[in-house]
C-alpha cells in the first residue's frame, strides 16, 4: 500500500530543542462578537448556561481556550446584531451594557489564565466622523475608557487591544492609542494591528520605526495559513486573529484542526482566533452556526457541542500560552502537518492532521488543491531534551467519514525507544502525541442537553425585568439598541425597552447603512403570526411593530415583512419592509403620538393583514401573492430617536 502511494517510507522528521526552541505559542481563541454572537448565551437557564461556558473555557475539559477577543460594542450592526457601546454619547458612561462584561468574568472565573483581546467594530457616532479618527485623542480614550471600565467594575485586566475591525487604520491614531494606554497605567496592554491584511500594515511597520516600537503583534484575518515574507521581517508575533467562520459540522471541525496546524507551519502564526465562540444567534442571521458550538435556543436549554470544541481540545489540553514551538516542524510527505510545542521543562506536546483537501474546506479563502494518503507511516527521532522520552499519549479524532472518534484517548501510549518512534497517520484524522498525562480518557460530558424545541408561543414581555441596560430576553438588536429601562414618568409604564441610540453610529457594515433601529425576535419561520405592542414616540420619529421580518445582520436594510408604524406627525402606515419604500396603507391617526402610549396591533394570516391602532381597527387587507412568507417579529424606530415599547405579545393569529 504504501508503495502504491509513493510514500518515501525512509522519511524521518527530527524534533529536538538542541539549537533552541521556536517561536512563542499564543494560544488559540474564540471570538464573541463582531458582532452580537453570543446574544442568546446569556439568556439560558442555568444549570445550560453554565455547562456552555464550561465547554468553551474550563481547563481540560471542552475547548479549553486560551484567548477570549470580544467586541468593543459599537451601538451599530457587526454582522448578527449590534451590540451596545459602554459610551452611547460623550457624556455617558456604562460598563453593564451588553454579555461581554459577562463573559469575560465567566471565562476568568473557569482559567484565570485565560487572555482577553478587545477590537471594535463600530463606533458611536460622536467619536468621529463617518470615521474614528479625525481626533485621535478622542478615540484613544473612547477605547481606553472600555479597558479601564473592565478593571474598574469587573476586575478584568485586558491583555490586547485592536484597532478598527477590517478598516482602515491610522498610523497617529495606533500611536495615540500607545500613549493613552500608558498615560494610564496600562503599559501591559499589547496593540495588535490591525485586523485585517498582512501588506500595508507590514509595510507601515518596516518604514517607520516608531510605529514598529507600538505594534506588539500583527494580526491578519482568514490569511488561508499563509503569512507574506514581509511580516516575518517586522519581527513581530503573526496571529491569524479572526479565522474559520465555518459552519461547525464535521467539516467545520476538520478545517479548524488543519489550520490551527498550518497557521503555524506555512505562516508561522502563533495564535489563531475562531470567529466566533459560540453559535447563540438565531438561525436565519447571516453565517449560522459557525461558532465552535451552538446554543441558541434558551427557552429550551438545547445546545449543541460540536466538533470543532473537540478539535480545538487536541492543542489547548495539552499545551499553554507561553510554550514554544519547535523549529523543524512541518509537512508531512503523504500530506497533512504536525506542530510540536513545548514547555521547557521537559514537556512535549505534538499534533498531527491530515486533513483531506474535500472535508476541511473553510468559508475563505480557496483551498488549492493537494491530496493526502490514506495512510501513511510516520517516523520521528526525538533529540536534545526529548531523547528521554519513554512514552507518549495518544488522543485520537477522526470527525468525517466512517469510524469517527471525537477526543479519545488511545491505550497504550506509545513506546519511544532510543527516541525513534513511528506513527501510523490516516487521512483525516488528528492526533496529538503528548507527555502530558490526563487524568480521564474520554471527554468529560454533561448529560445531553434538553431536547431541541421551537421558539413557545404565546410569548410576551413587559418589560419589566430589571433595568439593566440589556436587550430583553430573546430581542435581538440589528440596529439601534434597545435596553429596559424604567419610564417614571407613565405610571402604567414603569418598566419598559427603550431605543437609545440618538446619533448615527460609525458603522461597520458596508453595504451601507439604515437609519431604522429595529430588533427582532422568535422564529424566523413563523407565519401567521399577531404581534402587539405599546410604543410611545418620546418627542420626533415614529415606532413600528412588525410581523415576517425575514432577515437580519448587515442586510437589515433591505429586510421586508409587514411593519405597522406611527409617526410623530400622527399618521399611520403598512409597509412592506423597514425602508418605507413600499407603503401599502397610510392614514391619519385619530390621536396625537407624541408623548403618548399607543397599543399596535398587527395580524397576518396567510395573505391577510389586519392593523389597528389603540383597539380601532386601521387596515384589512389581501396582500396577493408576496415574497414576504415568514419571519421574526420586531418592534423598531423610525430613526435614530428615543422610542419605547411595553407589553409586548406575539401569538398565533386566532
Ligand atoms: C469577518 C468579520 O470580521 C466578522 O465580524 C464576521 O462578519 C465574519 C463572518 O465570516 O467575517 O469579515 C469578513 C467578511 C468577509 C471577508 C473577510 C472577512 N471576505 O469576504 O473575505
Amino acid at each position: 500500500l504504501l508503495g502504491v502511494l509513493s510514500v518515501p517510507a525512509a522519511s524521518v522528521y527530527t524534533l529536538t530543542d538542541q539549537g533552541g526552541l521556536g517561536s512563542r505559542f499564543d494560544g488559540v481563541g474564540g471570538l464573541s462578537g463582531g458582532g452580537a454572537t453570543s446574544r442568546l448565551l446569556v439568556s439560558y437557564p442555568e444549570p445550560y448556561r453554565s455547562q456552555v461556558l464550561d465547554y468553551l473555557f474550563k481547563p481540560n475539559f471542552g475547548a479549553a481556550l486560551q484567548i477570549l477577543k470580544v467586541e468593543i460594542g459599537g451601538d451599530a450592526q457587526s454582522t448578527d446584531g449590534s451590540e451596545p457601546s459602554h459610551m452611547h454619547s460623550a457624556d455617558d458612561q456604562n460598563y453593564t451594557r451588553g454579555y461581554e462584561w459577562w463573559l469575560m468574568r465567566e471565562a476568568k472565573k473557569r482559567n484565570p489564565g485565560i487572555k482577553l483581546y478587545g477590537l471594535p467594530w463600530a463606533f458611536p457616532g460622536w467619536v468621529g466622523g463617518g470615521e474614528p479618527y479625525p481626533d485621535p485623542e478622542l478615540t484613544a480614550e473612547y477605547v481606553i475608557n472600555w479597558i479601564l471600565g473592565a478593571k474598574r467594575v469587573h476586575g478584568l485586566t485586558i491583555d490586547y487591544v485592536g484597532i478598527w475591525n477590517e478598516k482602515e487604520y491610522d498610523v497617529t491614531y495606533i500611536k495615540t492609542l500607545r500613549k493613552t494606554l500608558d498615560d494610564n497605567d496600562l503599559g501591559h496592554v499589547m496593540i495588535v494591528a490591525a485586523d485585517g491584511d498582512w501588506l500595508r500594515i507590514s509595510e507601515d511597520v518596516m518604514a517607520d520605526p516608531e510605529l514598529a516600537k507600538v505594534v506588539d503583534t500583527i494580526g491578519a484575518h482568514y490569511p488561508g495559513t499563509n503569512s507574506i515574507p514581509m511580516a516575518r521581517q517586522t519581527g513581530k508575533p503573526l496571529w491569524a486573529s479572526e479565522d474559520y467562520s465555518t459552519f461547525n459540522d464535521p467539516k467545520g471541525a476538520s478545517c479548524w484542526a488543519r489550520i490551527l496546524n498550518q497557521n503555524y507551519v506555512n505562516g508561522h502564526m502563533t495564535s489563531t482566533i475562531a470567529w466566533n465562540l459560540v453559535a447563540s444567534y438565531y438561525d436565519n442571521l447571516p453565517y449560522p452556526r459557525d461558532g465552535l458550538m451552538t446554543a441558541n435556543q434558551p427557552w429550551s436549554g438545547h445546545y449543541e457541542v460540536s466538533d470543532p470544541i473537540w478539535a480545538t481540545a487536541h492543542t489547548t489540553h495539552f499545551t499553554s500560552p507561553g510554550w514554544q514551538y519547535l523549529n523543524g516542524v512541518g509537512h508531512l510527505d503523504g500530506g497533512g502537518s504536525y506542530v510540536a510545542l513545548a514547555d521547557g521543562k521537559g514537556n512535549l506536546t505534538i499534533v498531527i492532521e491530515a486533513m483531506s483537501h474535500q472535508y476541511s474546506k473553510c468559508v475563505r479563502p480557496l483551498l488549492p488543491p493537494y491530496s493526502v494518503a490514506p495512510t501513511q507511516i510516520v517516523n520521528f527521532r526525538l533529540g536534545g531534551a526529548f531523547e528521554k522520552i519513554t512514552h507518549l499519549y495518544v488522543w485520537f479524532s477522526k470527525f468525517v467519514g466512517n469510524s469517527t472518534a471525537r477526543f479519545e484517548r488511545r491505550d497504550p501510549p506509545i513506546k519511544v525507544t532510543g527516541g525513534h518512534f513511528s506513527v501510523e497517520v490516516k487521512e483525516n484524522c488528528l492526533y496529538t502525541l503528548t507527555t502530558i498525562q490526563k487524568v480521564r480518557n474520554t471527554p468529560t460530558n454533561y448529560p445531553d442537553s434538553p431536547a431541541s424545541a421551537p421558539f413557545p408561543l404565546p410569548y410576551k414581555d413587559n418589560f419589566d425585568g430589571p433595568a439593566n441596560s440589556s436587550e430583553a430576553r430573546y430581542f435581538a438588536d440589528q440596529t439601534g439598541v434597545f435596553e429596559l429601562f424604567v419610564n417614571d414618568s407613565s405610571p402604567d409604564h414603569v418598566g419598559t425597552m427603550r431605543q437609545v441610540v440618538t446619533e448615527r453610529p460609525i458603522f461597520w457594515c458596508k453595504k451601507g447603512p439604515t437609519d431604522s433601529p429595529i430588533s427582532v425576535v422568535g422564529d424566523h419561520n413563523w407565519t401567521d403570526v399577531t404581534v402587539s405592542c405599546d410604543v410611545l414616540v418620546e418627542r420626533q420619529g415614529g415606532a413600528f411593530v412588525a410581523a415576517r421580518v425575514d432577515r437580519g445582520g448587515c442586510v437589515i436594510k433591505d429586510a421586508l415583512g409587514f411593519f405597522l408604524w406611527v409617526f410623530a406627525d400622527d399618521t399611520w402606515a403598512l409597509s412592506y419592509d423597514l425602508a418605507l419604500k413600499n407603503i401599502v396603507k397610510a392614514g391619519k391617526l385619530n390621536a396625537t403620538v407624541v408623548g403618548q402610549w399607543h397599543r399596535l396591533d398587527l395580524y397576518s394570516k396567510g395573505d391577510t393583514v389586519k392593523g389597528s391602532a389603540n383597539g380601532q381597527v386601521l387596515f384589512e387587507l389581501k396582500t396577493g401573492p408576496l415574497p414576504i412568507k415568514k419571519g421574526f417579529a420586531a418592534i423598531g424606530s423610525l430613526d435614530f430617536k428615543h422610542v419605547q415599547f411595553d407589553n409586548f405579545v406575539v401569538d398565533r393569529t386566532k
